[in-house]
């Protein structure tokens, strides 16, 4: 019996045409996500880690293996990512998390500039996000490979990530190519601004 499961998405495949196409995200789930599942599952086998929870192998991850480190990351990541997502008209965010945000960068679009930026910014692969600091305030951030906020080896940006977009090139090269600012352009159109909201919810919860 594997410890780590790969989840199933909430919504088909072709649900985010055509913003997302269906080749990718059946790719990306079934081949990316999948082996990050099956490596971390093979990773963790006989080591501390086993009887550990996945947050919990995060928040220590500096006293685990790289390969822990990169697949639990990857497993995380993605998991919440296909959360993010939705084919559904999409609606602006409300109430506090849009005062936290109008607080820390201005405005709705200088947040999503900013995410672009750290998307674009990110040389080679790995993620941008928008995270909830430790003092609550809302953070953005870009880091390498399948790191994410929460993680210990991430000493001047950790937090709890509640948007995250995956700036892999196996993300978008099939529909975008190079072109990675309109992959970023892009996901505006089926990020599930309710899901942001109600993971925002549950992090400044656990924070009080
Ligand atoms: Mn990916």
């Amino acid at each position: 019996m594997n410890k780590f499961q790969l989840p199933e998405l909430p919504y088909a495949y072709e649900a985010l045409e055509p913003y997302f196409d269906q080749e990718t995200m059946r790719i990306h789930h079934q081949r990316h996500h999948q082996a990050y599942v099956d490596n971390l599952n093979r990773a963790v086998e006989g080591t501390a880690a086993a009887d550990i929870d996945l947050l919990d192998i995060l928040t220590k991850v500096s006293q685990y293996s790289p390969a822990i480190r990169n697949n639990a990351g990857g497993h995380y990541n993605h998991s919440l990512f296909w959360q993010l997502l939705s084919g559904k008209p999409q609606v602006e965010p409300k109430g506090k998390l849009v005062d936290e945000i109008n607080a820390a960068f201005g405005s709705l679009d200088e947040l999503k500039s900013g995410i672009k930026n750290a998307g674009l910014g990110q040389f080679g692969s790995g993620w941008a996000w928008l995270y909830v600091k430790h003092n609550g305030a809302l953070g953005i951030v870009a880091t390498p490979n399948q790191d994410n906020p929460l993680m210990d080896t991430q000493l001047t940006s950790r937090g709890v990530p509640i948007l995250g977009v995956d700036v892999w090139e196996h993300a978008y090269y099939l529909k975008y190519q190079n072109r990675r600012a309109d992959y970023l352009e892009a996901f505006w159109s089926v990020l599930d601004w309710s899901a942001v909201e109600k993971k925002y919810e549950e992090v400044i919860n656990t924070l009080v």
